[in-house]
């Protein structure tokens, strides 16, 4: 693998999956793979298990890691071609990325969209800059419109804990008081639609992803119905991207509860996390045996470290 950005650089999805599961109980079979290789992870935006995990994946495959916070610690980067830098930007990414690729032989990046520019954000100038100019492969550790180690994760923790042999997995919008990114909806709808899963998307009117995202998925605004006969819910909030980045409705009634669950075929709940309690998701259900949310970032490890293999042997 060349790069990872999206479900597009994976050339063979069951594959990828099976490996990551193998990782998980073979966590040091490769464990000179990556001698002498170093992974730069560039951060201009929190992190917590993308982060860890990321690290860990990386030194159970043997590299070296290098992690910085590019907005507290480094320069302010420009990332406009041609820009006249008499601001407060003192470097230019077309300097930046070419010099940490000197060091590092692959190179992971989190930044968050600005949900005031939609072309832009959906043009995910960030990361196809990188991409551009540090001459190493790049890692996605969240773009502005996806978020793939997360969706990778999800997708091999729905492989693990699947009590029938095509799920029915369920994306709904939930409440916050934040905008935040379409990234990780998007990421999910994006992998879901590509594994086989029978999926349903369920949002309040306003929030339509971006059809390249959701794809075939089956949409209602009926999150009740939704969630009828549902082996696993994903709950998410998101901005909106039709309104975007805005907040159209924060509907406490979207929150996701124990007596909803009780609609579901026993299903697992699920959330990338961080998550905010008794707004997006009441305690019961977050504490309940059904939550699989601390399964599913422990296996952050062995999603970026299959892919991390994978990038190393391309
Ligand atoms: C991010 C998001 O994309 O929604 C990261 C998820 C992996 N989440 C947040 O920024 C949550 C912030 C908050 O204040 O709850």
């Amino acid at each position: 693998m060349k790069q990872f950005l999206s479900v597009h650089d994976v050339p063979d999805l069951p594959g990828l999956v099976q490996e990551a599961l193998w990782l998980k109980q073979n966590p040091y079979a490769d464990e000179n793979l990556g001698r002498h290789k170093t992974l730069g992870l560039l951060f201009f935006n929190a992190s917590l298990r993308t982060r860890l995990s990321t690290q860990k994946a990386a030194e159970n495959l043997g590299m070296k890691v290098m992690v910085m916070n590019v907005t507290t610690d480094s320069w302010g980067l420009e990332f406009e071609d041609g820009a006249i830098m008499n601001g407060n930007k003192a470097e230019h990414v077309k300097e930046a990325a070419a010099v940490v690729g000197q060091y590092c032989d692959i190179i992971g990046v989190r930044s968050f969209p600005s949900l005031t520019d939609r072309e832009k954000d959906y043009q995910e100038q960030v990361i196809k800059q990188f991409v551009k100019y540090a001459g190493v492969p790049i890692l996605s550790l969240e773009s502005a419109t996806r978020h793939p180690l997360q969706s990778f994760t999800d997708l091999i923790t729905i492989e693990e804990t699947k009590t029938v042999a095509r799920p029915k997995v369920v994306l709904t919008w939930a409440p916050h008081v934040k905008a935040l990114p379409q990234a990780v909806p998007n990421s999910f709808a994006e992998w879901m639609n590509a594994a086989d899963v029978d999926f349903v998307i369920t949002h309040p009117e306003g929030y339509a992803l971006a059809p390249e995202f959701s794809g075939n998925a089956r949409i209602t605004h009926n999150q009740r119905e939704a969630f009828e006969g549902a082996d696993f819910i994903y709950a998410k909030n998101w901005s909106s991207y039709e309104t975007y980045g805005q907040i159209i409705n924060s509907d406490p009634a979207w929150m996701i509860t124990q007596e909803k669950m009780g609609l579901t075929n026993q299903a697992k709940f699920m959330h990338c996390l961080p998550v905010r309690r008794n707004l997006v998701v009441e305690d019961a259900v977050l504490d309940s045996a059904n939550s699989i949310v601390i399964q599913e970032a422990g296996n952050r490890v062995w999603a970026a470290q299959a892919v991390l293999k994978r990038m190393l042997q391309a």
